[in-house]
């Protein structure tokens, strides 16, 4: 039986799955599920993901949901391209890289996402947002020495750390081109400029095989603003 994945567009969890997936060049059937006709709702989702959300995996009999289960899953499962390092020193930074995103960056990249998607101030934002902007510049300070210093977020290989964290990078810069970010984004935007090393990784991983794959659908279409 094949590999299934149930996903949805501009969903950076989902994101890291196809990611995933591409690049350990595993066959499977995808499954887009559009969240305006509220598809990751349907009985069949919720019976494999009672939280109603995606990416969710099917592998035969054994159904795996929340993106960073998947990814372990998929490694151990199908280990021939490693995802989680290929020593145990490796695999140690991989996951701590991933649990420092989680805890330090992640929130804050949510926080600016929700305040311009679905708040859309012109300006003016909070403290709070302000604030978030302020430690996310001195977080990307610290992912753009890492990739300053190598290709990859950890060791001379495409990882785990790659595949988690590209994702809200990407959210987070196309939040900062929107018109009400104006006031938000000139610590970041050009990220050419800003963080170099940042451009060119991502560059990097627009180059791997399979990447338009992943690339959410709904981002080639016309923007609103
Ligand atoms: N912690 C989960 C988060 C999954 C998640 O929140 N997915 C969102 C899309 S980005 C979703 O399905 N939301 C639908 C909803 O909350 O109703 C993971 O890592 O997979």
């Amino acid at each position: 039986m094949a590999l299934e994945l149930w996903w949805g567009s501009g969903s950076p969890y989902s994101w890291r799955a196809l990611l995933a997936l591409e690049y350990k060049q595993l066959p499977y059937v995808s499954h887009q599920v559009q969240f305006a006709k509220q598809e990751h709702k349907s009985a069949q989702l919720l019976k494999m993901n009672p939280r109603g959300r995606v990416p969710v995996l099917k592998d035969d009999d054994y159904v795996c949901f929340e993106s960073l289960a998947i990814l372990h899953y998929l490694d151990r499962k199908y280990p021939e391209i490693p995802l989680f390092g290929r020593t145990p020193e490796e695999t140690g930074t991989i996951t701590r890289v991933i649990s420092e995103y989680q805890a330090y960056v992640e929130e804050h990249v949510k926080k600016v996402m929700y305040a311009i998607l679905f708040q859309a101030a012109e300006g003016g934002h909070s403290d709070d947002v302000n604030r978030a902007m302020h430690l996310l510049a001195s977080e990307a300070r610290t992912i753009e020495g890492r990739l300053a210093a190598s290709s990859w977020l950890v060791g001379e290989h495409f990882s785990a750390a790659d595949v988690v964290i590209f994702p809200g990078i990407q959210m987070l810069l196309r939040t900062l081109e929107r018109r009400e970010a104006h006031e938000l984004r000139s610590r970041f935007l050009p990220v050419e400029t800003n963080y170099p090393a940042i451009a060119a990784w991502i560059k990097r991983v627009e180059a791997l095989p399979g990447y338009e794959r992943t690339y959410p659908p709904h981002w080639r279409e016309p923007r609103e603003s």
